[in-house]
């Protein structure tokens, strides 16, 4: 067992802090952030310390680093704490650092753990401060560290190690400084506490050095997938798993980290049970015989409806108040014959059934009376994923409670969103909350190393809320991250700016999104092209150069995601510069890279722990978006009308979604899930007002036959408010509506005039408009459609069974005469269909304005007037593939 180093815990404090109720002057009051001199804490007094300090003051003098430095070791320093000084002062350019009883009388003299060197400095001692505060001073030829406590010397050296220059040689100028910190809450720090993965022994190992360099106090072992945790808790541990256990305790104390132990009994214990009682302690004995001295007894997530055996409902009956009775009664037992029976030995922490709101109920009425006060109550705040914490909902949740509140703050986990990594800051907790409760843990993603970005500006705001600004904290932690190179820093900024969205920061990859609306509003290509190859890039230079290769390992999937997406990205970029710059070769073949793109970058995936695989979200809703938006803007350049969208009233009926029922083939359909009532309505939108021609509803199918609207009207209008009868129909299925020329509209509805009981199946509801009307040979091939010709969607394709036979042609019916500028004509790369591009004049005559000429053809066709184009095939071509017939005004 690791000797531990006696001191007022963190934990003793906050529950002392409790006993009597919110101590609201004195330390605490200072932890919220006012300094003792009473001027507010800046955040930029000391941009290299993290967590942000209290109270930083320059001073006019300077220390030297001597060759050898002489470490004045008192009462309240431990060997971590010399590891740490002794090691910040080599890499300082000492070349030897000794230690003494006594101050040498040449070279540099650090004084760690002796408040009395302050004096020197004239500089209080930290006698009044919280635990974990501490003072350091560097300056009248001494550094000072004197903490309240020994895991405050501990934080004192953290801080120095911050301060210190790197330098190969003795003789670096070090500014004087008076450092006068203390923490904003009592527990600061990380409950494993998410189902999935459970961390490696190494990542664990790698947390705790995290949590000592970053003055977070608290670990909770609580996996929910560790078999002995839960399922198999009253099991005894394998020899290994028990020795991994001893290890983590180790390091834990020596990185000033209360390792706690959480045993969740609940999916299988009896509360009334002295056997259970006992295997509960027995198993804590084991724990306790490797060095733990903090336990929890989490009850999350269980039923309280149901017991687990008979006895319990016979002594406590049933409902919400008799579970809380029965957990008070156990846990009761717990902390009486095992904690408090144990010298040295931490508050204990329980996690109540009902964690996740203020509202009071029997079950909490039950645990604040009857659960002994000195037990630490954890609270995930209002919500399980709390988006916001506020002063009042703490303060709710200590009175509704009535226990010591320790947050269990879902962020950053990800179990719930394993397609996820939440790398932003966190966020939306109100300044004030930490001094009121007796710690903060924070739930952590999946992934231990991604989850140190978010676990910094966690220990952030846990340290120092007053001076806590989510977005600059996590500017910091990045550049911490990154080890000091600029490149990696923008590299990693990027990445998890486009992996930064969650509950607590809504606003999705904010940082590129704002470069995409600058991109709209601007025409800056260039701007963009740059902060796209930045993104492209991001990945390959994390994984050459980030320093903490494990975040390499965590973030692989989103890492190859990243690229992908900024790859497509960029051709969509590439594509919209290019057709407005009149290249519409370019844009077309450009455009035809996307889909493959997209697919590409949607087809990396986290695999579970089940071996199940979620494919990975990135910049999802912005990136998507812009290549989305991208392309609309291509296609708008072209003249591409777009595709029509469809909505209804009705639900619909398994897959058969409102998009089959405007796809050009007849054998898919609509299927609504109920039979209409009068006023239900079926809308085509035309994405803007346009000339339109005959209007096809076809419904009913094979099987189904009674199945359509029995009585309705179609209707159109232009502004989605006013509608114009074009027909009713009453007992057919297929119903025609010939639309008087020059009609304008955007939508089109069927609406039903009466109830019914039959569903309602629609195979097609067809709105012709101005370049609409495809007939001709040859046919298209199985699952393709004539009309994807031009259906306003160049990534539909009409693809033919056959090659043409001589004679036949394509014909795209115009609604009515007019001035046709320009015709175009899509093919994919690689189709080689050969045609000439022809007009129909007012005498019914053809007219040829052009050939086809590979994937992108545009024809001027000098404003002459026609009522029809069509590609009049030569003998010999290929089977036709079409993607677009786009006739230009
Ligand atoms: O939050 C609590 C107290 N329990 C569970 C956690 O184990 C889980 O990680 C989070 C997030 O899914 N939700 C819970 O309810």
């Amino acid at each position: 067992m690791t000797p531990r180093p006696p001191r007022l815990t963190a934990m003793a404090a906050a529950a002392a802090l409790f006993a009597g109720g919110l101590l609201t002057t004195g330390p605490v009051a200072q932890a919220a952030g006012n300094r003792p001199d009473g001027a507010p804490a800046k955040a930029q007094d000391a941009p290299a310390i993290t967590p942000t300090p209290q109270s930083v003051r320059n001073r006019s003098d300077r220390i030297t680093i001597s060759p050898t430095v002489t470490l004045v070791t008192g009462e309240a320093a431990d060997r971590s704490t010399l590891g740490v000084v002794t090691a910040a002062l080599r890499k300082a350019g000492a070349q030897r650092v000794v230690r003494a009883t006594r101050p040498a009388r040449n070279g540099l003299n650090v004084h760690i753990g002796d408040a009395g060197a302050l004096a020197a400095l004239e500089l209080e001692g930290p006698s009044e401060l919280p635990a974990d505060g501490y003072v350091l001073g560097i300056g009248a030829g001494r550094i000072v560290l004197a903490g309240k406590d020994t895991t405050g010397t501990y934080y004192a050296a953290q801080t120095l190690r911050q301060i210190l220059p790197q330098r190969a040689h003795p003789g670096a100028r070090v500014a004087g400084i008076a450092v006068r910190d203390w923490p904003g809450t009592a527990l600061r720090g990380v409950i494993e506490g998410f189902y999935g993965t459970p961390w490696s022994h190494e990542a664990r190992l790698d947390q705790l050095d995290y949590y000592g360099e970053h003055k977070m106090n608290i670990y909770v072992y609580s996996p929910k997938d560790d078999a002995y945790l839960r399922e198999k808790w009253r099991d005894a541990y394998p020899a290994d798993q028990l020795a991994q256990i001893r290890d983590l305790t180790d390091r834990a104390v020596q990185r000033h980290v209360e390792f706690t132990y959480a045993l969740s009994p609940g999916l299988s214990v009896c509360y009334s049970s002295d056997a259970d009682a006992k295997a509960l302690v027995d198993k804590f004995q084991t724990i306790w015989d490797i060095g733990v001295r903090t336990f929890a007894v989490p009850l999350d997530d269980i039923s309280y409806t149901d017991w687990n055996c008979d006895a319990d409902k016979a002594k406590w009956g049933t409902g919400g108040g008799a579970a809380g009775a029965a957990q008070a009664y156990l846990l009761n037992k717990v902390n009486q014959e095992f904690i408090a029976t144990h010298p040295g030995a931490e508050p204990l922490q329980m996690v109540p059934t009902e964690y996740y709101n203020v509202t009071p109920s029997p079950y909490k009425a039950a645990l604040s009376e009857q659960l002994d006060p000195d037990v630490l109550v954890e609270w995930t705040g209002v919500g399980v994923v709390a988006p916001t914490m506020t002063v009042a909902q703490a303060d709710a949740a200590r009175k509704v409670f009535g226990h010591p509140i320790l947050t269990w703050d879902n962020y950053p986990v990800n179990d719930y969103a394993t397609n996820r990594l939440l790398l932003g800051p966190f966020n939306g907790r109100e300044k004030g909350l930490p001094g009121r409760l007796a710690g903060i843990t924070a739930n952590p993603m999946i992934q231990p190393y991604a989850s140190k970005l978010s676990l910094y500006t966690v220990a952030d705001y846990a340290w120092n809320d007053a001076a806590y600004d989510p977005r600059t904290s996590w500017g910091r932690g990045l550049k911490e991250y990154a080890g000091g190179d600029t490149r990696t820093e923008q590299a990693l900024r990027a990445f998890a700016d486009v992996n930064y969205s969650s509950a607590l920061n809504t606003g999705k990859a904010p940082e590129l999104s704002a470069e995409f609306a600058r991109y709209w509003d601007s025409g800056d290509a260039k701007r963009l092209t740059s902060v796209l190859a930045g993104l492209g890039a991001a990945p390959a230079r994390l994984r050459a150069d980030l320093p903490d290769r494990g975040f390499i390992e965590d973030s692989g999937p989103w890492l190859d995601a990243t690229e992908a997406w900024a790859t497509a990205a960029r051709t969509a970029l590439g594509m919209v510069e290019a057709a407005r710059a009149g290249d519409g070769d370019r844009a077309w073949a450009l455009r035809q890279q996307l889909p493959a793109q997209v697919e590409r970058a949607k087809s990396f995936t986290y695999t579970g722990l089940g071996g199940g695989k979620v494919p990975v979200l990135v910049g999802d809703g912005k990136l998507d978006g812009f290549i989305e938006a991208a392309t609309a803007e291509h296609d708008r350049i072209l003249g591409v009308s777009g595709r029509p969208t469809a909505s209804t009233s009705l639900g619909t009926y398994q897959s058969n979604t409102l998009a089959r029922m405007l796809d050009g083939d007849d054998s898919t359909y609509f299927w609504s899930d109920g039979a209409p009532a009068a006023g239900d309505q079926l809308t085509v939108d035309l994405g803007e007002a346009r000339d339109i021609g005959d209007v096809t509803l076809a419904m009913g199918k094979p099987g189904s036959t009674e199945d359509y609207l029995h009585a309705g009207v179609l209707e159109y209008s232009v502004d989605g408010q006013n509608w114009t009868t074009l027909t009713g129909f009453s007992d057919k299925p297929d119903v025609t509506a010939t639309v008087p020329a020059g009609t304008e509209a955007r939508y089109v509805r069927a609406r039903a005039t009466a109830g019914q009981n039959s569903w309602v199946v629609v195979r097609e509801f067809h709105v012709a408009t101005t370049d609409g009307e495809i007939t001709g040979n040859p046919p298209a091939a199985d699952g393709s459609a004539l009309r994807s010709a031009a259906d306003g969607d160049p990534a539909s394709l009409y693809r033919a069974a056959r090659a043409p036979e001589a004679g036949e042609t394509l014909e795209v019916g115009l609604v009515a005469a007019r001035a046709v500028g320009s015709v175009t004509v899509l093919q994919p790369a690689g189709s080689r269909a050969a045609a000439d591009i022809q007009l129909r004049n007012a005498d019914g005559s053809w007219q040829t304005i052009g050939t086809l000429d590979g994937p992108y053809t545009s024809v001027d066709a000098a404003g002459r007037t026609a009522d029809a184009v069509r590609l009049a095939w030569h003998t010999g071509s290929a089977a036709p593939v079409i993607a677009e017939v786009v006739v230009g005004k």
